[in-house]
């Protein structure tokens, strides 16, 4: 299949409500400002944060699955860039159908944790049913990275702890974001990618973008 070149960067097309990333329109006046004022300090807009998140798929239609957790992420994220998706070797469990993975870059106002939370519940209306660590599943979706924000809670960690170590996720985002420097282990996605021993990276295969695959 002819494939084009990489899309990094593309915005995924499936936008259907963006968050808000300016302000609200000045109001005039003196009075208008002190308005303004008083409404920023009693209503804050939570700052807008730049997220990255990857998805990994090998049950069912697993395009149909991408596209699916996109759309309904896209209220709380914005319209995504892209990396293209890749067909990966399952990792953890071999004894599975292999994977697509991509990652995405998006912009919210929602906190890492009503992130995490809104990510599950995705998860669940795609269709992911419970089952084994590193085992099969309709749709994963991870929190990659918050900002620059490190957090290492129990039930969230950001950057995702395995980031650095997998190849179906540093190939996508190396793809999207080569520049994207991890808050932590302060090297870049191009940098993190090199370091992987090459058997983590042998087998991932472009399929192309989301929208010609
Ligand atoms: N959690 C903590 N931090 C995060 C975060 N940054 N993002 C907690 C997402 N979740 C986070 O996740 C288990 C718990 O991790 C959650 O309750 C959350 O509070 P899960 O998705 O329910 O379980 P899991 O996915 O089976 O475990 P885990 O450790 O997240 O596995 P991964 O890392 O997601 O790996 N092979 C290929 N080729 N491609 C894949 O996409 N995916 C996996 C799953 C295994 N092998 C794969 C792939
Ligand atoms: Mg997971």
């Amino acid at each position: 299949m002819p494939l084009s070149p990489a899309s990094a960067g593309n915005t995924s097309g499936y936008a259907s409500a963006r968050p808000e990333l300016v302000e609200e329109p000045a109001l005039s006046g003196a009075k208008g400002r002190a308005e303004a004022l008083r409404n920023f300090c009693l209503h804050p807009s939570p700052a807008v944060v730049q997220v990255y998140l990857g998805l990994g798929t090998n049950l069912g239609d697993r395009i149909h699955n991408l596209k699916r957790a996109l759309r309904l992420l896209e209220p709380d994220c914005g319209s995504f860039a892209c990396s293209s998706v890749y067909e990966t070797p399952p990792w953890g469990d071999p004894d599975q159908p292999p994977f697509l993975n991509m990652v995405v870059r998006g912009q919210t106002r929602l906190s890492a944790a009503e992130l995490l939370r809104r990510l599950k519940e995705v998860e669940t209306r795609v269709g992911r049913r419970p089952s084994h660590r590193w085992g099969p599943r309709v749709i994963d979706l991870d929190l990659l990275a918050y900002g620059d924000q490190i957090v290492d809670e129990p039930e969230l960690q950001v950057p995702h702890p395995h980031l650095h170590e997998r190849g179906f996720v540093l190939v996508p985002l190396a793809d999207l974001a080569p520049n994207w420097r991890h808050p932590a282990l302060r090297q870049t996605a191009t940098e993190l990618l090199a370091r992987l021993p090459s058997r983590e990276t042998a087998d991932i295969e472009r399929i192309g973008t989301l929208a010609e695959a």
